[in-house]
């Protein structure tokens, strides 16, 4: 059986449909702080659980007889600096508590998700690679890195199965995304239709990797069924769907909303996309596990345009 926590998250909603639909509804237990949508709550069992207590993860894992985990719940980049305690608190103690459940043998494979929040301002800014330095500027990235570290010696150290991707930011239409600095290239499809206007909270020149949910899902499955001697690297690996800036995306948009338009009103995000990469060297995961990128930002505008109108 599979336990998704934060299955009501933005990436959540969506894997674990996917999980759903490959394994079985029944053999999915989605679970989160709060009930999710419909389709969710409709199509497979659910149960409350608090990521941050042990004991809520324990007696589910045990009760539905888990064996594998998919911790999906985390507080991201902007609300982490709101508020900084609960992101360090929410983010470390819930990957502590699936990893003691493996090394503890409850259960027997763990994905956890990194980010390219890991990142930092001396990083080296384009097709950044799997390995360089890291010294991230917001607790969240801070959260990541360290938890990845801790993937590391759980790996090495217990033997724990723990596989895990930096996603970048990700563009979706079913589950609008909580609090991360990427979110704009979300709320401009929505505001788009709606308003036929959008002001941009990162400046025009910002160049971010991002990825559409479609592939960030394939990626998330296709490292999950890789046979184990592939997962080389036990922290996690960099993956890269495309790379724009916000005036990148608008053009794209106006070729389909022709009256869109687009104003720019940088604030507090900014500094925290100017500490990210502009775009990400992902040659190491599709070297060990054969990932490959299918949406480019012609192709995402469409879908999410088609999905949204
Ligand atoms: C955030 N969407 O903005 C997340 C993600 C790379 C960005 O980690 O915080």
């Amino acid at each position: 059986k599979i336990l998704v926590i934060g299955a009501c998250g933005q990436i959540g909603t969506e894997l674990t449909m996917k999980l759903r639909e490959l394994h079985g509804n029944d053999q999915v237990i989605a679970s989160d702080i709060r009930e999710g949508n419909e389709e969710l709550m409709r199509s497979g069992p659910f149960e409350i659980i608090d990521a941050m207590d042990y004991d809520q993860i324990e007696n589910t894992c045990l009760y539905y007889e888990v064996d594998e985990v998919y911790l999906m719940a985390a507080m991201l980049s902007a609300t982490g600096e709101k508020f900084p305690d609960k992101a360090w608190k929410l983010n470390m103690n819930s990957l502590f508590h699936v990893l003691d459940l493996a090394k503890d043998g409850k259960i027997n494979k763990v994905f956890w998700p990194s980010s390219i929040a890991v990142f930092g301002p001396t990083t080296p800014q384009v097709d950044t690679p799997q390995h360089t330095i890291m010294e991230p500027t917001t607790v969240y990235g801070i959260s990541k890195q360290t938890g990845e570290r801790w993937c590391e010696y759980y790996h090495s150290k217990y033997g724990v199965d723990v596989r895990s991707i930096r996603y970048p930011g990700l563009i979706s239409w079913k589950t609008l995304p909580g609090g991360g600095t990427t979110d704009y290239a979300v709320e401009i499809f929505h505001k788009a239709l709606e308003e036929q206007s959008y002001s941009c909270f990162l400046s025009e020149d910002t160049a971010l990797p991002m990825m559409y949910m479609e592939d960030a899902i394939r990626a998330t499955v296709q490292i999950m069924e890789a046979p184990g001697e592939q997962i080389k690297e036990r922290s996690s690996y960099n993956l890269s769907g495309m790379s724009f800036t916000p005036a990148d995306i608008a053009s794209e948009i106006q070729k389909h909303v022709p009256e869109f338009q687009m104003s720019y009103a940088p604030d507090s995000r900014q500094q925290i996309a100017d500490s990210w990469p502009s775009s990400i060297d992902d040659s190491t995961a599709r070297e060990d596990w054969n990932w490959n990128s299918t949406y480019d930002l012609k192709k995402t505008v469409v879908e999410m345009l088609e999905h949204l109108r």
